[in-house]
């Protein structure tokens, strides 16, 4: 069974972090409603969803993406690039405890799982403006312990590795060329985006399932073309906390 973990949109998203987008006016009610039908989407795939409970100091906390890098074996807390999002961590690290061996990203190491795309036992890492070669170095000697394989990836113009390329098949990609190079994602088949839906790389595959954001028509387009059928759900209030789909859940299968 797949578990997922989530946490209740926080009173104080208003203040969240930003990088690439200017702020504007968030709305916690529809953001709220909107996270509720991304996990009733879940729920409705067989999904058990472990909904946490509001943090109403961590402006961030509701994409619990960032804490961990949960695989099927171990799962490593991580170090959040922002210093307001470390503490987010705490509470992840003991709600994942029970299920699995634990890691931790040791100071000065910095990274968000937002920049860790795993496919597979390959690990992509986006070097973003949260992310440094410490934690690569530290991610390294864990993964190998368990025959992943890690690889480096610039990411330029977007937060994270995911907000570029996320999968959305088992051996296929949905990427933005403008913000990540291809050719460093060797064997793989890739979907382009549409060029005038920059935010439109980040889709959830849920097994054989795809959640999709409604915002992004032409690259669902796209897909559709490809065979791939989406769940399309609203998501436009989170994007202005420049939080997407994948942000704002961990998922791990469990027994
Ligand atoms: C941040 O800047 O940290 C939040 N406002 C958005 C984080 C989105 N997380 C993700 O893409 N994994």
């Amino acid at each position: 069974m797949l578990l997922a973990i989530t946490r209740e949109v926080s009173r104080s998203i208003v203040h969240c972090e930003l990088t690439h987008l200017a702020r504007t006016p968030i709305d916690v009610e529809r953001a709220r409603l909107q996270h509720a039908e991304y996990e009733s989407a879940l729920k409705r795939l067989g999904v058990a969803v472990l909904s946490l409970p509001e943090q109403p100091a961590l402006a961030d906390s509701v994409f619990v993406e960032d804490t961990a890098l949960v695989t099927d074996e171990f799962a490593v807390i991580l170090r959040p690039g922002a210093e307001s999002r470390r503490p987010e961590t705490q509470s992840i690290e003991r709600v994942l405890a029970p299920y699995r061996e634990l890691f931790h990203m040791e100071p000065p190491a910095r990274v968000d799982g937002g920049d860790l795309l795993r496919v597979g036992k390959q690990v992509y890492m986006g070097m973003s403006t949260r992310s440094d070669t410490n934690a690569a170095e530290q991610l390294q000697e864990i993964l190998k312990l368990f025959g992943y394989d890690l690889h480096i990836v610039p990411v330029t113009g977007c937060l994270h590795l995911k907000s570029a390329v996320t999968q959305v098949q088992d051996d296929t990609l949905l990427i933005n060329p403008a913000w990540v190079d291809k050719s460093l994602f060797p064997g793989v088949k890739f979907i382009e985006i549409d060029a005038s839906e920059p935010y439109a790389a980040n889709a959830l595959l849920v097994d054989d399932s795809l959640l999709y954001p409604i915002s992004f028509p032409r690259t669902q387009e796209r897909l559709a073309s490809a065979g791939i059928a989406v769940v399309a759900l609203h998501a436009d209030e989170l994007a202005k906390a420049e939080g997407a789909l994948t942000c704002c859940s961990l998922l791990l299968r469990v027994f």
